[in-house]
């Protein structure tokens, strides 16, 4: 049996801020804590994880591209390119292994724009709400597919 490839966690713009900024919002929570919490649910399956954050629309759909064959599943905060990017969503609907996406936030309990997403469509399916235990509840699910 071939080991299986790490799980991706990619993470959009601004979240290098996660619990720097907005605690009211995003909550105290941050990036570490993010990648501690993927690798410890990770570890007990044993899987690992590659959690990465970028900025940039190009950088993320890069980083899809190669998720394509190198990653056993995709966890993806897509931040504000949920609302707007039909590039990432083109790159995410390529993945053939499961796709979770993730939001810290209830993003249907705030603004009217944030409550459409290119992402959710072509998803396995859609955590919003429960702060980073979302992205653990994700890296569970992909582990146990
Ligand atoms: O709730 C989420 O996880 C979001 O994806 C976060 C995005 C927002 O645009 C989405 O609508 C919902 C924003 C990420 C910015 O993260 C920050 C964290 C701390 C401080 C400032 C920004």
């Amino acid at each position: 049996m071939t080991t299986p490839g790490p799980i991706y966690v990619l993470n959009g713009p601004n979240l290098n801020l996660l619990g720097l900024r907005q605690p009211e919002i995003y909550g105290h929570d941050t990036l570490d804590d993010v990648v501690a919490l993927c690798e410890e649910v990770a570890g007990r399956h044993g899987r690992t994880v590659e959690v990465r954050q970028s900025n940039h629309e190009g950088v993320l759909i890069d980083w899809v591209q190669e998720a394509r064959t190198a990653a056993s599943g995709v966890v993806i905060n897509p931040a504000g390119y949920t609302h707007t990017s039909v590039a990432l969503r083109d790159a995410l609907v390529t993945l053939e292994v499961p796709l979770v996406e993730v939001h810290i936030s209830n993003v249907h309990a705030r603004e009217e724009f944030r409550k459409h997403s290119y992402v959710s469509p072509v998803a396995t399916g859609t955590i919003a709400g429960l702060g980073i235990t979302g992205y653990g509840l994700a890296v569970e699910f992909v582990c146990t597919r």
